[in-house]
């Protein structure tokens, strides 16, 4: 899906900071980090949103936690805490149709809107 920004960043086409890869998935430093950390974890097949992913293929949803939890230790903020959060649709704020997850931390984050 090459009109896809982030198939495009899993595809070495588009620059992104990437910092964990696995054979399912891709995480890369938000270009707008709202957090010291703000790392984006996608799949590396194309998913519109976690919904369709969690259909699709629920076990890259494992890995996509299980990489966020590996990153969270790599960036020193899993015993201070962090948050992790799917955006879905766009009353949640989606910008870009490929299910992503954040991980944000490094300061404390305060309650959801
Ligand atoms: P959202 O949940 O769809 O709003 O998140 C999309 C994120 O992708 C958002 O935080 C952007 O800052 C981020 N991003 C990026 O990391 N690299 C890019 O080239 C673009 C957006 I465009």
């Amino acid at each position: 899906m090459s009109d896809c920004l982030f198939c495009r960043i899993v595809a070495g086409e588009v620059p992104a900071t990437i910092v964990h890869q696995t054979e399912t998935t891709v995480a890369f430093r938000d270009i707008s980090p709202q957090a010291p950390t703000h790392v984006v974890l996608v799949p590396r097949e194309h998913a519109p949103d976690a919904a369709a992913l969690a259909a699709a293929a629920p076990g890259v949803l494992d890995a996509l936690f299980l990489a966020a939890g590996e990153i969270a230790k790599a960036e020193g903020i899993a015993e201070t805490g962090y948050r992790l959060l799917f955006n879905t649709g766009a009353d949640a704020g989606q910008t870009v149709f490929h299910a992503h997850l954040h991980l944000l931390g490094g300061r404390p984050l305060g309650a959801l809107a």
